[in-house]
């Protein structure tokens, strides 16, 4: 956590009366008490940064900015000191409760705006009841998004991050190592690559050619070969590789290739890792297990390449899901930008690896989904289900390997 230089965090400010439940609502996302819940006004005096863990992005900013309001009302001195903290924050939560949008709000509001700082309201405690029709119009009428959550119960809790998400600077959602924290100096990364007629002509994808660079990064060594020279490549090292990592492709041969000690996993894990929030992606890989005839499924595409005759996700995809379920789904494919507002009717998601979105476009995606309850995973770790091989090419991540068997024995996240 003290690895990332506080200028590159991600930085939420929290504004609001007091009593809204802003601390609550911080550690509601965060899962950790740290800063003190009250409900005599005034805890907190000044604005205070707090560095937290917010999943899945690490570490990030909480500029938590009780003190800012006394009696209601923004007076000069107070909006002095939101302008400060506005300075430092990225993406702003506006939280208010069952008392609407007064003068206070509206004049927090009039202030992000002038400032250009994202943000969205927050209309807390909806365990005490919905919020009021007129602050909903009030929004409404401004272009104001704003989510009913309760902090107390934790309910919308993903709504909310999918807004924060949405509306967080591109540049300020930080994007983990792809595959060089998994190595030390000298140890050696097998990378099996098929070049088949799907391969581009005189290259390779750029999930392989990221996964080279950041293996240099870590002082590694990369060894690359097509599924056919697996055997013959692991029989010429004298010491193991530290790791194999394959096309999702080729899983099936590669796992029956390579020595059950040698930790194996698949490109499309590392994305899940580099691009998502990859507890959900395991988890949503466990929802394969759990399909049944007739349930509708969400293929989503984020490139929108020619499609070819056996195309992945318009032709791969569907035909092995179904043979795995043993009967018929409903299976849309979307490519591009698509990606529908109500995912309520969808069994499950399957999103391909996103090399060409960016962290946060697969995130709100991600949340999107979960907000609705909707189980998302990824074409790779699709693919390892459907052969019956993920629990091997997820065993080296133990925590999202845990994820994906409790949800695939239906035990929920
Ligand atoms: N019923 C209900 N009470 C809440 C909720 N969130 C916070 N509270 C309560 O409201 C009071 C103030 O919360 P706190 O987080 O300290 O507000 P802050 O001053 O904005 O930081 C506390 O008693 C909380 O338990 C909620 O979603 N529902
Ligand atoms: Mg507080």
């Amino acid at each position: 956590m003290l690895d990332t230089p506080k200028g590159l965090r991600l930085h939420i400010g929290i504004f609001g009366r007091r009593n809204v439940g802003k601390s609550s609502l911080m550690n509601a996302l965060t899962g950790q008490a740290v800063s003190i819940v009250s409900d005599v006004p005034g805890t907190t005096t000044d604005p205070v940064e707090k560095t937290l863990e917010l999943a899945p992005l690490g570490p990030i900013v909480f500029v938590d900015t009780a003190g800012i309001d006394d009696e209601g009302v923004l007076g000069e001195q107070r909006t002095q000191r939101t302008l400060e903290a506005l300075a430092r924050v990225d993406v702003a939560i506006v939280v208010t409760d069952s008392a609407g949008i007064g003068n206070f709000e509206t004049a927090l509001i009039a202030l992000l705006k002038e400032k250009s700082t994202p943000f969205f309201v927050a209309l807390n405690k909806s365990d005490l009841g919905v919020p009021s029709a007129e602050a909903l119009q009030t929004l409404t009428q401004q272009g104001i998004e704003s989510v009913a959550v309760s902090a107390l119960q934790g309910t919308a809790l993903d709504r909310l991050k999918e807004a924060l998400f949405r509306h967080a600077p591109e540049g300020q959602l930080e994007e983990p190592r792809l595959i060089g924290d998994l190595l030390s100096p000298g140890d050696v990364a097998l990378l099996v690559v098929p070049i088949d007629l799907g391969a581009p002509k005189g290259r390779l994808i750029l999930p392989q050619v990221q996964a080279l660079r950041d293996i240099l990064d870590s002082d590694a060594t990369g060894m690359i070969v097509k599924e056919r020279e697996l055997r013959d490549a692991l029989a010429r090292l004298t010491t193991p590789p530290r790791l194999v990592i394959c096309d999702s492709q080729v899983v099936l041969k590669v796992t029956g290739d390579t020595p059950p000690e040698i930790p194996l996993t698949t490109f499309s894990i590392l994305m899940a890792r580099f691009k998502g929030d990859f507890m959900r992606l395991a988890e949503g890989a466990g929802a394969i297990t759990r399909l049944k005839p007739g349930d509708r499924v969400l293929v989503a595409e984020s490139c929108s390449h020619h499609p070819q005759a056996d195309d992945i996700g318009r032709v791969k995809i569907p035909r092995w899901l179904r043979q795995y379920v043993g009967g018929n789904l409903e299976i849309d494919v979307m490519a591009g930008r698509d990606f529908p507002d109500d995912l309520s009717p969808y069994a499950l998601i399957v999103q391909c690896g996103g090399c060409t979105i960016t962290r946060k476009q697969m995130l709100v995606r991600q949340y999107r989904a979960a907000g609705q309850g909707v189980p998302m995973t990824n074409y790779g770790m699709t693919i390892s289900v459907v052969q019956g091989v993920l629990d091997r090419s997820l065993a080296p991540f133990p925590a999202a390997h845990a994820a994906f068997r409790r949800s695939a024995a239906g035990l929920g996240g």
